[in-house]
């Protein structure tokens, strides 16, 4: 971590307080440059003392990407509930194509009972390329809070165990995880690196034809697509529900593939403000799980920075 509070020393802030922050946030206001480097300091090293499989217990409400869609953010908070009230489960892509990922991500990183896992935009090639570092230093006339954001995103959990029945992540499964206890090993604390388990858990897919077994190359380029068969072991062998995971537009915002033995979320609704999807969430409560979905939220649409949208990549 390259900022390091140093115990009994006053660090000059005009702002500590972190309700003060989500309430700025909220409105769609930015923090200060100072405010995002004491803010990422702190989740930074709360992150540090996660597990690669952050144990999560329902009541909980699970969602896929957001992509800086703001509006659709605070429409989801509308419908299912406000954290802390509401216990949330977040699993990756925050930033990148929509105007408002600063906001968006500053916004989850401050508020309280919510679980963020990284997805394959939180890295520093990615949001080179989609749009967060454009619109951090647009924000911040330098890449300071982009590089702020990048230390946060190197400590983000690669997944989430709820109630000890599905594990949820990004991307998917690799084949070189037979297994969780596998996943609790690795050494996540890094930039994404393009190949291996990290990164297959963060860009594969699940191979939706049905009729392919096993695993085969993914188009992205990164990752795996990975076959029926593949679902069932492993929620078998590791004694799973069910896995759920995002990284896919979904036309109605949620779809299930093998069999329910995997379930893909998408929770940014009207994707790049054109594709027209719904949104989709999941709440899981005592073994119970409901799919919900919700349309894109009424905006005033603005364009801080022009954005290449010439393919719908998540
Ligand atoms: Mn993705």
């Amino acid at each position: 971590m390259a900022f390091a509070q140093i115990p009994g020393m006053t660090y000059p802030n005009p702002s500590n307080d972190v309700d003060a922050w989500i309430a700025q946030l909220k409105r769609r206001e930015t923090l200060s440059l100072r405010q995002v480097e004491s803010l990422c300091s702190k989740v930074s090293e709360v992150l540090t003392e996660e597990s690669n499989v952050v144990e999560v217990s329902s009541p909980v409400t699970v969602c896929g990407d957001l992509h800086g869609q703001f509006y659709d953010l605070m429409e989801l908070f509308t419908i299912s509930g406000e954290p802390p009230e509401t216990n949330y489960l977040f699993m990756g892509d925050y930033v990148d194509r929509g105007y408002f990922s600063v906001q968006v991500v500053s916004l989850l990183l401050a508020l309280k009972r919510v679980t963020l896992l990284r997805g394959n935009h939180e890295s520093r090639l990615t949001t080179q390329v989609y749009g967060f570092y454009d619109e951090c230093f647009a924000t911040y006339q330098s890449g300071e809070a982009w590089k702020y954001f990048m230390e946060v995103f190197d400590c983000l959990p690669l997944t989430a165990l709820v109630d000890d029945k599905i594990l949820c992540m990004h991307g998917g499964l690799s084949p070189s995880l037979d297994s969780v206890d596998q996943i609790r090993v690795l050494d996540r604390f890094q930039e994404l690196p393009h190949e291996g388990a990290m990164s297959d858990l963060l860009w594969s897919d699940p191979d939706d034809s049905g009729r392919r077994l096993g695993w085969r190359d993914n188009a992205r380029g990164a990752g795996y697509m990975w076959g029926s068969d593949v679902s069932h072991d492993f929620t078998y062998s590791n004694n799973l529900e069910f896995v759920s995971r995002a990284h896919q537009v979904q036309d109605a915002g949620y779809n299930w593939f093998h069999d329910g033995k995997v379930i893909t979320i998408f929770s940014a609704p009207n994707y790049c403000y054109r594709v027209g999807n719904l949104a989709g969430y999941m709440t899981v409560e005592d073994g119970t799980y409901n799919c919900y979905t919700f349309e894109a939220a009424p905006r005033e649409f603005s364009a801080p920075i022009a954005k290449t949208m010439n393919s719908y990549f998540c």
